[in-house]
């Protein structure tokens, strides 16, 4: 019998990371059931006098939200990051290691609608959330002392996050966390040997293939990457090589925001609720380097397994092992990329 990825056990390499996933996929020869535990929605006012997000309320610390019209971001009032502790560093025998930090982190509000999340807002108005990533990006990481900016969404209460009034969150800082830093030597290495980007290679790969595919247009692509280790984890890669998001164009915009609205409904279709994920954007860093070896892309890691309750756990072999997966990102980008395109609370 040859090897088969959709049927014996492997371990799939993410180049990205350079770390491995465990996939099983013989656990789930069975084809889906779509087993649907409908989760009991509660359903949210247009603006809730108790949120410390909506427009013209107050916030922890006495601040008040203007009554703003589309987007709204301010700096965090309890932030992980501040811009003026003081520097130093720790050190005791080579093994006790630290050293101070400073940053800026920022909380961004999507719409002034507290019923609303990112699949149910317009076209228009996630290219507005687009045009603040973009003025976020530029004025903090203009700073000298800003080398990192970390665009993301923190979605869902199974994720932690507080409230559910449409948000994302920036945290940016002076030096590069791990994830950056790791991805960012991956791409390195492999621009300085093939002076291409990693992603545009292996996005051709992936349009070659078609198997991995969520959803694509004529300026981003959507696909279940090949080493997966969330169920429904998808990035959307951009098909220039491109390395922050000031390079996009208007219509670079327009098509992003497009797809962002259009995996997030898919997704919310998937078991019918609204899907959490932990989401982000990876870029250049902002040192005042070129970074060619960077190529934008938009992670999405998604907690749920099987419906609206049950999860993936990373624990046991995964935490002292490798992670593993049952269903392969080929299963999972099929499903996805089968669901209708209209949220379901549209229906
Ligand atoms: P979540 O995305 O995890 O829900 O976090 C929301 C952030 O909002 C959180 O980091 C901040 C918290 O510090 N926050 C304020 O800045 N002001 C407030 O009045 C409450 C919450
Ligand atoms: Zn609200």
């Amino acid at each position: 019998m040859d090897f088969n990825l959709s049927e014996h056990p492997h371990r799939r390499y993410n180049p990205l990371k350079g770390e491995y996933v465990l996939v099983s996929p013989h656990r789930t020869k069975r084809p889906w059931q779509g087993q649907v535990e409908k989760s009991e929605e509660e359903k949210r006012p247009e603006h809730d006098p108790t949120c410390y997000l909506c427009p013209g309320n107050e916030r922890a610390g006495s601040e008040k939200n203007p009554n703003y019209d589309n987007t709204f971001v301010f700096t965090n009032d309890f932030a992980a990051l501040t811009p003026d502790n003081p520097s130093g560093s720790y050190e005791e025998g080579g093994l006790l290691r630290a050293r101070s930090e400073i940053g800026i982190c920022r909380v961004m509000c999507f719409s002034p609608r507290h019923d609303l999340t990112l699949p149910e807002l317009t076209v228009a108005n996630i290219k507005k959330v687009i045009e603040l990533w973009q003025s976020e990006y530029q004025t903090l990481g203009s700073s000298p002392q800003i080398n990192h900016v970390q665009i993301f969404e923190n979605k869902g209460k199974m994720m932690g996050c507080s409230n559910p009034h449409p948000h994302g969150q920036i945290w940016s800082q002076s030096t590069l966390p791990n994830e950056a830093t790791v991805e960012g030597k991956n791409q390195g290495d492999y621009y300085q040997s093939y002076q291409r980007s990693l992603l545009a290679d292996y996005l051709t790969l992936e349009l070659e293939q078609q198997e991995r595919i969520v959803l694509e247009n004529d300026y981003f692509v959507a696909l279940v990457p090949f080493w997966a280790v969330w169920p429904y984890e998808v990035m959307i890669i951009s098909r220039r090589h491109i390395q922050n998001i000031l390079q996009f164009t208007d219509e670079d915009k327009t098509a992003y925001a497009e797809i962002l609205q259009q995996l997030t409904i898919r997704y919310d279709n998937l078991f019918e609720t609204s899907f959490p994920y932990s989401a982000g954007i990876h870029q250049a860093p902002t040192d005042g380097m070129d970074h060619l070896e960077w190529h934008f892309h938009h992670h999405f890691y998604p907690p749920l397994l099987r419906s609206a309750a049950v999860k993936k756990f990373m624990v046991g072999y995964e935490m002292l092992g490798d992670p593993q997966r049952d269903i392969t990102a080929e299963m999972a980008a099929e499903q996805l990329r089968n669901l209708p395109d209209v949220h379901y609370k549209s229906k």
